[in-house]
């Protein structure tokens, strides 16, 4: 049951969660079907941590219990080595250090034959421009999941219209807090949280370039 997997990562129920995702993977649900259930997970576990049930610890503890259920699961995403030729830029943007699902969504975007340069965490504005014009990308991949740093993203996109770059690149967030509202604050393009449909829009956009 998609609930069992939610509950043991919610309750911080490390071997539990384990187990409910081997079991899960005998069973045939597929890799992100699980990836899904377990940001749901740690949705609860940061609504605990903003109500004060829970403490930094507890989040430190989703981040192992993470880590580990990405560990089983890596092996089952497909691979595909061919280039389908769109270079995509990516980070965590300024001020942010979360990289977890940035990374869920590096590998995947990777495993479609998506030519991804992943900046890292914490990137200065300035560093995705200089990314751009280094690698000719066209797509910017931004995630935020601190409210905080919603306007260093909005300084991204300043940024590429400063540089006459706007046109030609197309952004796209991702991240605990994004929405249609921060979508239209920042200025970014596109705005998409759940994995599955990430890779889709990106795939649309770079037919569409
Ligand atoms: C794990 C966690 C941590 C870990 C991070 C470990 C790591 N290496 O990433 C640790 C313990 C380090 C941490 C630290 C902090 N955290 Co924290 N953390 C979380 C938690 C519980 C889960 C985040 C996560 O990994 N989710 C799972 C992944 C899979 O989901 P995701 O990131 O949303 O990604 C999915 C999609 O959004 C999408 N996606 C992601 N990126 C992109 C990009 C693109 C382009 C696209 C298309 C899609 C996409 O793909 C993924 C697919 O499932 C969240 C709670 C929450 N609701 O998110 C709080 C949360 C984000 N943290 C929070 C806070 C406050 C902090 C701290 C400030 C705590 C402190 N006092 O120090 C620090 C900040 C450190 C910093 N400077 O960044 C708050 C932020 C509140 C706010 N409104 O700003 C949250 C929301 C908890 C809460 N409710 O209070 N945290």
């Amino acid at each position: 049951m998609k609930e069992d997997l939610i509950n043991a990562i919610a309750n911080l129920e490390e071997e539990k969660a384990l187990q409910t995702v081997k079991e899960k993977i005998k069973a045939g649900e597929t890799p992100l079907q699980i990836v899904e259930q377990c940001r749901q997970g740690v949705e609860i576990v940061g609504k605990r941590y903003s109500e004060e049930i829970y403490f930094l610890s507890d989040l430190i503890m989703s981040e192992e219990i993470l880590r580990r259920i990405m560990e089983i699961l890596n092996p089952y995403f497909s691979k595909n080595t061919e280039q389908n030729g769109t270079k995509i830029v990516m980070g965590t943007i300024e001020g942010d250090i979360h990289d977890l699902g940035k990374n869920i969504i590096v590998n995947l975007l990777r495993s479609h034959g998506f030519d991804v340069y992943d900046l890292g965490v914490d990137v200065q504005p300035e560093e995705f421009i200089k990314a751009i014009n280094e690698t000719g990308a066209s797509i910017i991949g931004i995630s935020v999941l601190l409210t905080f740093s919603i306007n260093s993203v909005k300084k991204v996109i300043d940024l590429l219209r400063e540089a006459g770059l706007r046109e030609k690149v197309t952004v796209l967030l991702g991240g605990y807090p994004v929405n249609e509202r921060v979508r239209q604050f920042t200025g970014a393009d596109y705005f998409e949280t759940d994995a599955i449909k990430a890779i889709e829009l990106v795939k649309e956009i770079a037919l569409s370039k």
